[in-house]
């Protein structure tokens, strides 16, 4: 099965990762690494950290003439910055001429990572809690994700909101998305392409606007905003995940994955939330015949029953909180003098919903494929091809 680590601090030297698993084989190539790096970089009101850092990685081993070889896959990824932190970051002096910080941040991981490890100075749990990580994992998952393409099955992504932004116009973006997603294989890829033209990853032009100038709004007056976003699968096969066990339920690894990722507090499948609030026969999904061939009238359930692919598109949303590093400070507490003080301020982005919404791509792609490799795996591309049958 594929699995992966990452490790690396914010502002240390580099991001590394290893991927293990993955058949041999496979298409791997450090152009199509370094686009979907590129796509998490972008997005309307990203922090000054952005302008110094250009992500793009180095692939160490497991990869021989474009193509995986059964062995583990390691990456790094330099972090330009790190040229500017190597006396708060050093790795051997004793640290006595670095300034502490004592202040946490109300939201963030400050709190209880220090008091979880011991720390007397929170920036190293800020450091390695900081969503900088996300660059490997989108590294490490894009390997998997081509895998996938390879196999028929495309990952794509969009911003449904930013704030309030975007809250109007649910009924106009279905309509949009069912205009991408007609159980094309392809569906998700080219709903993908077409929030990749938007600054903040959304559909529908009015919205966009909106986010952008609430983004400018909020900046200004110090604050910060989340949102919104929705992940689609197409092309996955019936089947993969299982009803028979609680941990091989795809539905709940999939939120797993999403959850996993920095900020982001709630996942639904389908119109999980909103069908809570009707009834039965307003909500299921209506068999239906077309050609002979059975169908499906809609797809509230998100591609998932019974906690397998039913081979509709599989759709999930996440929301992701506002950044926890406000200009406006917050009340909080300074651990070394215990008095009540005002936050403090570090550099930060004031939204990455769009960039959130690129790295919950990545993520699904291990669980999507590991499922895959579950049914149809093999040792190689070769061998899954003729398991599969859809090559
Ligand atoms: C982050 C804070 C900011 C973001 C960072 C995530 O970094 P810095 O403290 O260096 O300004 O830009 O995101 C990235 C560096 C990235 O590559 O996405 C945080 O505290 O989570």
């Amino acid at each position: 099965m594929i699995r992966y680590l990452t490790a690396g601090e914010s502002h240390g030297k580099a991001l590394v990762g290893i991927l293990e698993g993955m058949p041999a084989g496979a298409e791997c190539s450090v152009d199509y690494i370094n686009h979907h790096l590129w796509r998490r970089q972008q997005g309307y009101g990203r922090g000054g950290r952005m302008k110094i850092e250009s992500d793009t990685v180095e692939i160490l081993s497991g990869v021989r003439f474009g193509k995986t070889m059964g062995s583990p896959i390691a990456l790094v990824i330099q972090n330009k910055d790190w040229e500017n932190w190597t006396e708060r970051m050093s790795l051997d002096s004793d640290g006595s001429e670095v300034e502490k910080i004592t202040i946490p941040r109300p939201g963030h991981a400050d709190f209880a990572g220090a008091v979880k490890y011991g720390f007397d100075d929170l920036r190293n749990v800020i450091d390695r809690a900081s969503a900088r990580e996300t660059a490997m994992r989108v590294a490490l998952c894009s390997i998997v994700r081509k895998f996938l393409e390879n196999n028929g099955i495309f990952i794509g992504s969009h911003v449904l909101r930013i704030g309030t932004a975007g809250m109007k116009n649910r009924v106009k973006v279905d309509k949009m998305i069912k205009t991408f997603c007609h159980r094309s294989p392809l569906a998700a890829y080219t709903l993908a392409q077409e929030a990749d033209k938007s600054d903040v990853r959304m559909l529908d032009k009015s919205a966009e606007a909106m986010a952008i100038s609430e983004i400018k709004k909020v900046k200004k007056a110090g604050d910060t905003l989340g949102g919104i976003f929705e992940i689609i699968v197409s092309g996955v096969p019936i089947g993969l995940g299982s009803y028979v066990q609680y941990d091989r339920k795809l539905d709940g690894q999939l939120a797993q994955a999403v959850m996993s990722i920095q900020a982001i507090k709630g996942v639904e499948v389908g119109d999980g939330f909103e069908n809570a609030l009707k009834f039965g026969s307003q909500v299921h999904d209506e068999f239906a015949l077309a050609n002979g061939s059975i169908a499906r009238k809609t797809n509230r359930a998100g591609g998932v029953e019974g906690s397998m692919s039913n081979g509709e598109i599989i759709v999930l949303r996440a929301a992701m909180k506002p950044i926890a590093t406000l200009a406006k400070p917050l009340k909080a507490v300074d651990l070394a003098t215990k008095k009540l003080v005002e936050s403090r301020y570090e550099r930060s982005d004031v939204c990455a919903v769009p960039a959130a919404s690129v790295i919950g791509e990545s993520v699904i792609a291990p669980v999507i494929a590991n499922a895959f490799l579950e049914k149809y795996g093999g040792d190689s591309m070769a061998e899954i091809s003729k398991r599969s049958k859809r090559n």
